[in-house]
């Protein structure tokens, strides 16, 4: 039983329901409500965002800047009309009307067509001791998705999800807490899209018809209401806006789009330098070897084991002359070691940076160092701190920083003891001075600002050098800092099922650059499940094949030449696809766009993709229907609306219909919809191994536009302005399918050749100077 339910009163009391409107007042974002005592406040905050609080006593918590980032005055000012009857108050937005029954209070939402979006229900709103709480009414055919990290498949009617972050350890279908927790989701019916931020970051929970079919239950155990309507006429445009609230990836570096590789442990450094001979030998690519906890001195962090690693920068410099960055994990737990000569921790001490509970006492559990004490990364000056400490590492060279263990992961006592899983006292004081507060408030937020640590660190440690930062632990906002992974998965053919909506859900919840262990992480896989594996990771914008302490080794070549081949091709295309994948990036980057997508991303209105969780679509032109199943060599794909091709054989089809895809060992069934236009490279060991020279554009004719992106790929210059976007258009005139190529924005200057395929009809070359022109096929 999790500490913190013993520390603060909730249940058994019964609700105390809000009253009837008793007085409203109009400022200049909204309508604040008197409700007798307590006190409801509706802020516009865009014509499709509006916030909702309720402050049971009357006062509302001070300004929280952990998730929100822009404060509400930063929101430019929209028009909105007031109108007062007797039962109610509207708001009237260009996209919305709100309305705000007086007795009993009530809020409900509508859009420009009048249908129903987030209406209270039932007690509407109510408190009682350390819990607060809204029931909305679910509508007919609503569906939903988001939650942030969540198992089980795509559509999350009749579950409940808490949020809480938690070590969530052989999770299965069953699990609900994860590591990572994000209180968003998308609501979805024919025509009717919308999103609701719970802005909270305590303990909290959806009830999504559970308990009771047909109702929404949104709890906290904090002291106010705060949620977000954020309203969208398709997916896309819900995401662009709560990704404006809570913020959007920067740029990874090129390389960190690659494939990775990491095992729990590379032990020495000799084991990691075959490891890299092996992949180019073999010539399957590779961009990124990470170092698991054992690269470390006694498990210590800022340290390198003197005698596993006892030349790290000479290492690291191999590595990187033969292409490879490297990556280290970094743990927050430090080990407690008064009288070690252990510098991070006496300076922690010294400084006063750790956790303490509330009678002042260091808090202290057990993790891999054994006895060890946390950083409290909310606290700025620790941050900065921990971010200096970095530059043990990237004096070696290291390039990006994994971040295990942050939910916080803790036991009460030395790890192999049977022991309970624990955290900080719900009360212990936590947070700058200017949002101290206690854990109970904060403890959803420990990943997240230690990858933030980790992030500003790298920032500016590596000059002018763009980082990776891999994070288990988040919460909303934090693709700002980080890319997330969903931890410990298991070598089974259920995980690797439900990666597709589990990651798919997590774009949907603001956080693009996700992925799962590929092969799984605990357990052994079987060479066919590991082909597969790699078929599926290929389309995972994180692409890390990871395996734990006591499996089987899990390289691309452990299964033999078959399975070799498979792993190869897979990641070959993944290369061949970059400048697809980087100007995915871009746009997650600019738009909050996911990168994987469910289908229903694109096709919101079309009922059949509602509960489609084994297709994804990569952007918005090429879908995946993999293969997760043992000895299948058949399954039914779903075509949504419109023209597709056969990725592989470039057959043709009309959509809305169900095909069966022929699917043996080697083949992922992959199709592309016409008009798309994929930018291509020819298959490079690594990113950077030579500048590109010949960029391929493949286009299925139809009628398409498509945006490539492109800069130096590691560094910030792209921010001053060196970076290339080039718009290409596919039409057809009669028999005749023409390419439309605008003028290159931006000052940042490829130089190449660039060859236009038009699939099935023939190809053009030219070198690119960056003007417009017109190509006819
Ligand atoms: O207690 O660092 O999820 O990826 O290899 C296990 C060792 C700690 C858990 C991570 C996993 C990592 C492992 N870690």
């Amino acid at each position: 039983m999790p500490q913190y339910f013993g520390k603060l009163p909730t249940t058994g009391a019964s609700w105390s329901t809000i009253g009837a409107v008793q007085g409203i007042q109009r400022h200049q974002q909204g309508v604040d409500f008197d409700c007798g005592g307590s006190h409801l406040a509706i802020s516009i905050l865009a014509a499709n965002l509006i916030r909702v609080r309720l402050a049971p006593k009357g006062e509302f918590m001070p300004r929280r800047s952990w998730a929100v980032t822009p404060d509400d005055a930063e929101w430019s000012v929209v028009p909105f009309e007031v109108k007062e009857t007797d039962a109610a108050v509207e708001i009237l937005t260009e996209q919305l009307r709100v309305r705000v029954q007086r007795n009993e209070c009530r809020v409900e939402c509508f859009d420009k067509a009048g249908q129903a979006i987030a209406h209270d229900t039932g007690m509407g709103m109510a408190w009682r001791t350390g819990a607060i709480a809204t029931w909305k009414r679910i509508e007919a055919d609503e569906h939903f998705y988001g939650f942030g990290e969540r198992t089980r498949l795509l559509d999350k009617l009749s579950e409940v999800k808490t949020n809480w972050t938690l070590d969530a350890l052989d999770y299965d279908s069953l699990t609900d807490e994860m590591y990572t927790c994000i209180p968003f989701f998308i609501a979805l019916r024919p025509n009717v899209n919308y999103g609701i931020f719970f802005n909270t970051t305590f303990w909290s929970q959806f009830d999504i018809g559970a308990e009771e079919p047909g109702v929404l239950r949104m709890e906290t155990r904090g002291d106010e209401l705060d949620y977000y309507i954020v309203y969208g006429s398709e997916p896309a445009q819900i995401l662009r806006t709560y990704t404006h609230l809570t913020g959007r990836m920067p740029l990874p570096p090129k390389w960190a789009i690659g494939y990775h590789q990491c095992r729990w442990s590379y032990e020495s450094e000799d084991v990691v330098r075959e490891l890299a001979a092996e992949f180019r030998k073999r010539r399957i690519p590779c961009d990124v070897i990470h170092l698991d906890i054992d690269y470390m001195n006694g498990y210590r962090v800022f340290t390198w084991s003197p005698k596993r690693f006892s030349e790290p920068a000479k290492l690291v410099s191999e590595l990187a002359q033969d292409g490879f960055k490297t990556v280290t994990i970094i743990d927050p737990g430090v080990k407690y070691e008064p009288e070690g000569d252990y510098h991070v921790f006496d300076a922690g001490v010294a400084k006063n940076y750790f956790v303490r509970k509330t009678d002042g006492e260091l808090f202290h559990g057990y993790v891999w160092p054994d006895k060890a004490v946390f950083p409290d990364f909310l606290r700025p000056e620790v941050r900065e701190w921990w971010g200096d400490l970095h530059r043990s590492l990237t004096e070696a060279g290291v390039a990006g920083i994994w971040n295990d263990m942050n939910e916080p992961a803790i036991a009460d006592r030395p790890f192999g003891d049977p022991g309970e899983k624990i955290w900080f006292p719900a009360d212990a004081p936590q947070g700058s001075e200017a949002e101290r507060t206690t854990h109970a408030e904060t403890h959803n937020l420990y990943g997240q600002s230690m990858a933030q640590a980790a992030y500003e660190g790298m920032k500016k440690l590596r000059s002018n050098q763009r980082s990776f930062i891999l994070t288990r632990s988040g919460f909303a906002g934090v693709q700002r800092y980080s890319s997330v992974w969903m931890g410990d998965n298991q070598s089974l053919w259920e995980y690797l099922e439900n990666s597709l909506p589990m990651l798919c859900n997590m774009g949907l919840s603001g956080v693009a650059f996700v992925g799962c262990d590929v092969g799984g992480f605990a357990g052994n896989a079987t060479a066919e499940l590991f082909a597969r594996w790699m078929q599926v990771g290929m389309l995972y914008p994180l692409m890390r094949g990871h395996s734990a302490m006591t499996t089987a080794q899990h390289e691309p070549w452990v299964f033999g030449d078959r399975t070799e081949n498979i792993c190869r091709e897979y990641i070959n295309l993944r290369y061949q696809l970059l400048p697809y994948f980087y100007t995915l990036f871009w746009e997650a980057a600019t738009t909050g766009a996911p990168i994987l997508r469910p289908l229903l991303y694109h096709f919101p209105n079309d009922t059949h993709t509602y509960k489609l969780y084994d297709q994804v679509l990569l952007g918005s032109s090429l879908m995946a229907a993999p293969v997760y199943r043992p000895g299948v060599e058949y399954r039914a794909v779903y075509l949504p609306e419109g023209t597709w091709y056969d990725w592989w054989t470039g057959e043709r089809y009309e959509g809305s219909t169900h095909i069966l895809a022929h699917a043996p060992l080697e083949k992922m069934p992959l199709y592309v919809r016409a008009g798309a236009i994929i930018p291509m490279q020819p298959v490079m060991q690594y990113v950077d191994e030579h500048p590109l020279e010949e960029l391929t554009l493949c286009i299925f004719p139809g009628n398409g536009e498509f945006t490539l992106y492109e800069d130096d790929g590691h560094t910030f210059e792209y921010q001053n302005g060196a970076w290339a976007t080039t718009t290409y258009r596919v039409s057809s005139e009669g028999l005749e399918t023409i390419v439309d190529i605008e003028a290159r924005q931006g000052q940042w200057t490829p130089s190449r050749q660039t060859i236009v395929q038009v699939v099935g009809v023939g190809e053009q070359r030219f070198v690119d100077d960056g003007t417009s022109r017109q190509l006819r096929f």
